[in-house]
């Protein structure tokens, strides 16, 4: 060899150098990703450590659902996409249903997950964990992709981070293989190749003539309606949602995710005349909310005659227009544009709609909310669902800033209705799927992403689902308290097995377990409540000093119906009930 080539042997390998483990962390960190949430194991688990020594917060769950649901949330939560990372095949798939969940509910987040080597999983010759994971998450998601090469990293997660937030956000699925964290590529030219997405959420304006054809149809209304959805709370619009509904002086319907985007006890809410609205309104206005089953599909007894509406609909989506019922007025663009065009058209004097229809909505409201204010009040032992949330109803109205997170069937339908909330995005539930098991990933999310008390609002049934994460609430201090509305089972605690056999009842769990033990087990704090002071005096002190709580709240098993208000979306057998 040349002394000219050794020289220049010695010079290429003083280069500095970056792989794709590193890549991939810079990648996220240009574009203000500092969050993880995951679960280790090959061949990501140097990339986790790596992760978190380059600064990043890097949450381990025990499983990747629960970590994937954090992440799906985090996305709800900050208009970002949320971040789980997962192991091949099987943890992939066990972050999968948080991925289709996220999709579902219009959230963005990104499911990064290591794969098996391409060359085998192809051949299908048995690889360690051998899946075709990239064509299996295609159709849960908006978009999916697979980075083979060490100098696409930067382009692949930009456009990864763009396909989960522009438009209408959902989840999307990076492919990482094994082999491509250990790609080794020159530093400057891996800093080149890195991409900060420039607005990734660009605004999408509704055509003015759009707009002008939903304010006449609003003006024209005798009883006017406004639905908001979770859609609305994710815009972060909350002023001018505000002040659109204050300015047209029209009653509006929270759905659930949505509520305090005005305060729940505001004059102009409908939420407790739900039935009377959506049967009487002539125009519904939908701001981020869909005419899925959540609503009826928009048609049907509950919403009164055949025909009698108009609807005039908000989304970014042009697709869901006419998805289940005709949209008089279509208003395309995202919910921000879409609420400022429309105030701005409404001008100065817009009226207000007639106060026949103002007044009757409000006596209805004022005669429910008086009708359930004893039940709130009873001091029945065992608890039933109102004493219970009455005791937690007062202490989120104290706790403006908390954080509500909500599942199961009767402890979530009841708490729905029956916890009012104060500000936007503090209600945090099942969402479109009406799916449990988001109980503990979501607390967690919460607490991370805003650094807020929580207070998880928990079936029994629906915190099985994801109750190992105390565990992750301990081990990170989060302040977080968990309520488990106890009743020995799903709906109810009191089925027997119709066979007469020794085994129990489908629905029913083991009775009085003490949920409150677990906590215990990892250093938190255990409470076991059976009365409604029991549960103020547990949760008010969780909430003051945030310490990991778990309160078991003994609710009698007979309190709950089946299905909490959804029984009747179940199929029922006529041979059976002969
Ligand atoms: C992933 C998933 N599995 C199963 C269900 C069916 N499901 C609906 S509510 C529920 C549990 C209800 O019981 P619990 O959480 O104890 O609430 P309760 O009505 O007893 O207050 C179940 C299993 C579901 N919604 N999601
Ligand atoms: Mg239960």
């Amino acid at each position: 060899m040349s002394a000219n080539a050794a020289n220049m042997d010695a010079a290429e390998a003083e280069r500095e150098l970056t792989d794709g483990f590193h890549l991939i962390i810079d990648a996220f960190k240009l574009n203000g990703i500092e969050t993880i949430y995951g679960v280790p194991g090959i061949p990501i688990t140097d990339f986790g450590r790596m992760a978190q020594a380059a600064g990043m917060r890097v949450i381990s769950f025990r499983h990747e659902q629960n970590a994937g649901n954090a992440a799906a949330i985090a996305g709800f939560l900050t208009k970002k996409p949320g971040i789980c990372l997962t192991v091949s095949a099987p943890g992939f798939l066990n972050g999968l249903t948080a991925l289709a969940h996220a999709t579902t509910n219009c959230w963005p987040m990104i499911l990064v997950s290591g794969s098996s080597e391409r060359e085998i999983v192809d051949l299908q010759q048995g690889d360690y964990e051998e899946m075709d994971q990239l064509a299996i998450a295609k159709p849960l998601c908006k978009a999916a992709y697979r980075v083979l090469h060490a100098e696409d990293i930067g382009i692949a997660v930009a456009r990864a981070i763009r396909a989960a937030v522009s438009g209408r956000p959902g989840g999307v699925y990076l492919d990482l293989p094994a082999k491509l964290f250990g790609q080794v590529m020159d530093a400057e030219a891996g800093a080149s190749s890195l991409v900060k997405v420039i607005d990734p959420a660009p605004a999408q304006l509704p055509a003015p003539d759009a707009v002008a054809r939903a304010l006449d149809i609003l003006k024209s209304a005798e009883r006017p309606l406004i639905i908001l959805g979770k859609g609305a709370a994710y815009a972060q619009a909350d002023d001018d949602i505000r002040a659109l509904v204050e300015k047209s002086g029209i009653p509006y319907l929270p759905m659930s995710m949505a509520k305090g985007l005005l305060p729940d006890t505001h004059r102009q809410s409908a939420g407790a005349a739900r039935s009377l609205v959506l049967k009487q309104a002539d125009v519904v206005m939908m701001i981020g909310a869909r005419l899925n089953w959540l609503l009826s599909h928009g048609k049907g007894k509950q919403w009164g005659e055949p025909g009698s509406k108009r609807f005039i609909q908000i989304d970014i989506e042009p697709r869901e227009m006419d998805s289940n019922v005709e949209i008089a007025a279509p208003l395309v663009g995202d919910i921000g544009s879409c609420v400022s065009a429309l105030l701005a058209g409404m001008g100065k004097d817009w009226a207000a709609p007639p106060a026949d229809w103002t007044d009757a909505v409000r006596a209805k409201v004022e005669a429910n909310v008086a009708r359930m204010a004893p039940k709130l009040m009873n001091n029945n032992v065992p608890m039933d669902y109102h004493s219970a949330l009455g005791a937690l109803r007062t202490i989120i109205k104290e706790r403006p800033d908390a954080i509500l997170v909500n599942e199961g069937a009767n402890t979530l339908d009841f708490a729905r209705s029956i916890i009012d909330m104060s500000k936007p995005r503090k209600r945090l539930d099942v969402g479109t799927w009406g799916v449990m098991g988001v109980g503990m990933g979501t607390a967690i999310a919460a607490a991370i992403e805003t650094g807020h008390r929580v207070l998880a609002v928990e079936g029994d049934s629906a915190f099985g689902f994801s109750g190992m994460e105390v565990e992750t609430i301990c081990r990170y201090n989060l302040p977080v308290c968990v309520v488990v509305f106890n009743n020995n089972g799903i709906y109810r605690g009191t089925d027997v097995n119709p066979s007469g056999g020794a085994d129990a009842a489908t629905t029913v769990f083991v009775q009085d377990a003490r949920y409150d033990k677990m906590m215990e087990a990892f250093g938190g704090v255990g409470v076991n409540a059976t009365t409604p002071d029991d549960l103020t005096r547990a949760v008010n002190e969780a909430m003051d000093c945030g310490k990991p709580t778990l309160v078991n709240a003994v609710i009698d098993p007979a309190a709950g119906t089946e299905s909490g208000r959804i029984g009747n979306l179940n199929p029922q057998s006529v041979v059976s009930k002969k």
